[in-house]
């Protein structure tokens, strides 16, 4: 999974994603024009678990890629979001949104004053900016190629046009794409330009370190401002710091500080939230390994996240809940007490899943 940290300048991207890597990243006064990219390890209590059971040669955790994007050099139109960096941005699953709630003086605000509302608004203008850029091109593209265009392929043509003229016209009026219904074949075409409006946002307050945390409802937003956005508060700095530690010294600090679970794991649980992400497991003695998709994910689809080949050569799938695996020791007891099930092509995956696919290759 990708997910794209986005923010106004100096509002702390880079000092997060050094929290959420355990990087060390260079900050800058604000004018960082470089790209940082990073590989996590999604933490899942029941790897090692398993582990202990099969002893793999193999352990492999799902991860996330985090980009640390440089924020817009300026917001007017057409210079912000979509410049420079449009392509990491269409292809992210999903942003990180900084927000600076953080109050040091030393660090200038490009706007002079901090003011979390505020730049949360203008960070999800940005977003719109650059979608209704990119569509006033597409229409503009489609509006030549249906003069130009044989009998036969107009009936095509005019059903993209309708598709994206509709989105076009919601983003307008302040729904963004994550937030528009559309049907399969919108959908289909839609696809093609990969609008920033159309991912799941996960906004992170970069408060000080003493808080106060914020949330969406204590800013008085809208509720169809909101609808759909993850949030979560986080000092970055002071994670930053921690992280570099060792896991004892972080553990002692953290208690010290009276500060909970690391923002690198948090963030994690809430980016999974807001995506309606779960995991599902395989077991053996090559590799132990866990997978993430989309809940309700049904298990032919499912086993397509492996291999793509599997998805054509699904048979069934063998499916034993962690905790009835753990319990039973292994999947050959599971089997004998019948808590190990057969399921179909159509099985809704659940988290903690451990599944085997049987595959006709
Ligand atoms: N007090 C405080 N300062 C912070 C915090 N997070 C970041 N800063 C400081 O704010 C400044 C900017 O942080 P960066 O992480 O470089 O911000 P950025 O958004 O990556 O900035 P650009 O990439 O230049 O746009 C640095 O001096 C950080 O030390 C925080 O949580 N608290
Ligand atoms: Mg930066």
């Amino acid at each position: 999974m990708d997910i794209a940290i986005i923010g106004l300048p100096q509002s702390g991207k880079t000092t997060l994603f050094n929290a959420l890597t355990k990087g060390k990243a260079e900050t800058t006064g604000g004018a960082a024009t470089e790209m940082h990219v990073g590989v996590v390890k999604v933490p899942d209590p029941r790897l090692p678990v398993l582990a202990g059971i099969y002893h793999p040669k193999k352990l492999t955790a799902a991860e996330i890629k985090y980009w640390d994007v440089p924020g817009p050099e300026s917001l007017a139109r057409s210079q912000g979001i979509g410049g420079k960096f449009r392509n990491t941005l269409q292809a992210a699953d999903a942003y990180l949104l900084v927000v600076r709630a953080f109050t040091n003086p030393a660090v200038p605000h490009p706007q002079e004053s901090v003011d979390p509302k505020r730049d949360l608004l203008a960070m999800l203008a940005e977003l719109t900016f650059a979608d209704l850029e990119v569509l006033e091109r597409v229409v503009q593209r489609q509006e030549e190629g249906l003069k130009k265009s044989k009998t036969a392929e107009r009936p095509t043509l005019i059903r993209q046009q309708e598709a994206v003229q509709k989105v076009r016209r919601d983003i307008e009026a302040d729904i963004p794409l994550r937030r528009q219904t559309l049907t399969e074949s919108e959908s289909v075409v839609m696809v093609n330009y990969g609008l920033l409006t159309g991912k799941p946002v996960i906004v992170v307050f970069n408060t000080d370190e003493s808080g106060p945390e914020l949330s969406f409802s204590g800013l008085g937003l809208e509720e169809k401002v909101i609808a759909g956005l993850g949030q979560v508060n986080a000092c970055a700095r002071l994670e930053a710091e921690l992280a570099l530690m060792t896991e004892d010294e972080e553990l002692e600090f953290r208690q010290a500080l009276g500060q909970g679970e690391p923002a690198r794991n948090r963030v994690i649980q809430i980016s999974y939230q807001t995506l309606g992400l779960i995991s599902f497991l395989t077991v053996g003695e090559d590799e132990v390994r866990a997978w993430s998709i989309p809940a309700e994910t049904q298990a032919q689809k499912a086993a397509g996240t492996i291999h793509t080949d599997f998805t054509r050569g699904f048979i069934r799938a063998e499916v034993i809940p962690y905790a009835d695996l753990v319990r039973c020791g292994s999947t050959g007891q599971g089997r004998k007490e019948g808590v190990l099930r057969s399921e179909g092509k159509t099985y809704p995956v659940q988290d903690g899943d451990v599944i085997n696919f049987l595959i006709n290759v």
